[in-house]
């Protein structure tokens, strides 16, 4: 054996050597060692209105979603601009790569995606669509209701109670309660007061309640101010964006010894009335638009993981529909949805 090989086989050996008995970790590359495995997928789940039920069945959705596919998820409630902007930064910190938001303002749409962008993170929009200038970001993905046919299904259906009850046309009102400056919301309002009128009830007789705030406090006082100027209503048959708009204006009819036998809502959601279908006196609160929030969470943080994942480009606009459901049906509606796939 000459010199030169002989040395490089001792080399060799005490290298193996060293690497058999020191304490240090293995190469990151060696396949047996778990440690190499690639880190999980860590992905924001971020909501208005975390105090909704309509928020927490989709943060059920996207657990769903989670375990399925194996990927961490960080949810939180983003009430204010300030609370987006500094939660994009602490999901970059923690290492996510992308996160699902209905955000607390559309308008924060621009300064949002560019943070994002800045951070390196992937954005899926859900319910609420960003605004910029004053038009829709449609380059950015979005899974919401469909909102127009979802609201004509709440027009028909009240017009259908009125016609059940036998109520008379010059003793009856609609009370719709609006919120105008979010699309998704006007677009059922809209839908909602076209379909009323298109089965014939007048339009003069449909007066609008516009609500501050989208929850039930800025409901009752935007119907309280219309009782107010309506003494003359007999009858009232109660619209709005969603389960919350219905019942603050519920609340100040029943302030104003309005019931079951005089006035009649439907919401949207499904989700945020159970307990109300639940009382055993019915409410004028009568049914509701039934969506799965907990399909829109699964499906919005499943896109967001295909995304991150394999590059998988989410669809631009992806629309849900909604189920009517009523104080005779409702448990049975939303069984029928947990047995879906
Ligand atoms: C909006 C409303 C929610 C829900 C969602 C689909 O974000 O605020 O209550 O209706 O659209």
């Amino acid at each position: 054996m000459n010199l030169p090989r002989f040395l490089s086989l001792g080399l060799s050996c005490a290298m193996l050597f060293t690497a058999a008995c020191s304490k240090q970790p293995a190469p990151a590359s060696t396949a047996a060692n778990p440690a190499a495995a690639p880190a999980k997928i860590k992905l924001g789940f971020l909501v208005k209105q975390p105090e909704e039920p309509w928020f927490q069945d989709e943060w059920k959705g996207a657990e769903k979603a989670a375990t399925q596919y194996g990927f961490d998820l960080i949810k939180q409630g983003v009430q204010d601009g300030e609370k987006v902007m500094g939660m994009i930064d602490n999901l970059a910190v923690a290492g996510a790569q992308g996160f699902v938001i209905c955000t607390p303002d559309v308008r924060l749409g621009p300064a949002l995606m560019a943070r994002a962008k800045q951070r390196g993170l992937k954005v899926v929009t859900v319910d609420d669509q960003f605004i910029s200038d004053g038009k829709l970001m449609l380059e950015v993905p979005y899974l919401g209701m469909s909102a127009s046919r979802i609201g004509g299904q709440q027009g028909q259906t009240l017009f259908s109670e009125a016609k059940k009850r036998g109520w008379r046309t010059e003793d009856t009102a609609v009370c719709a309660v609006t919120f105008e400056e979010l699309d998704t919301a006007r677009e059922r309002t809209d839908g909602s007061i076209a379909a009323l009128q298109a089965a014939g009830f007048p339009a003069d007789r449909i007066f609008k309640a516009a609500k501050k705030t989208t929850d039930i406090p800025g409901s009752f006082d935007a119907a309280n101010i219309l009782l107010t100027q309506h003494p003359e209503v007999k009858r009232w048959l109660i619209l709005g964006m969603n389960d919350s708009a219905v019942l603050g204006a519920v609340r100040a009819m029943e302030s104003r010894g309005f019931t079951a036998d005089t006035a009649v809502g439907i919401g949207i959601n499904g989700t945020d009335c159970l307990d109300e279908l639940r009382k055993a006196k019915p409410t004028p609160f009568s049914g509701s638009m039934r969506v799965s929030a907990i399909g829109e969470g699964y499906r919005t943080a499943e896109m967001l993981f295909k995304w991150v994942k394999d590059g998988t480009q989410p669809a631009l606009d992806t629309r849900t529909e909604g189920t009517l459901m009523t104080r005779e049906n409702f448990e049975q509606v939303i069984k029928q949805e947990s047995s879906q796939p």
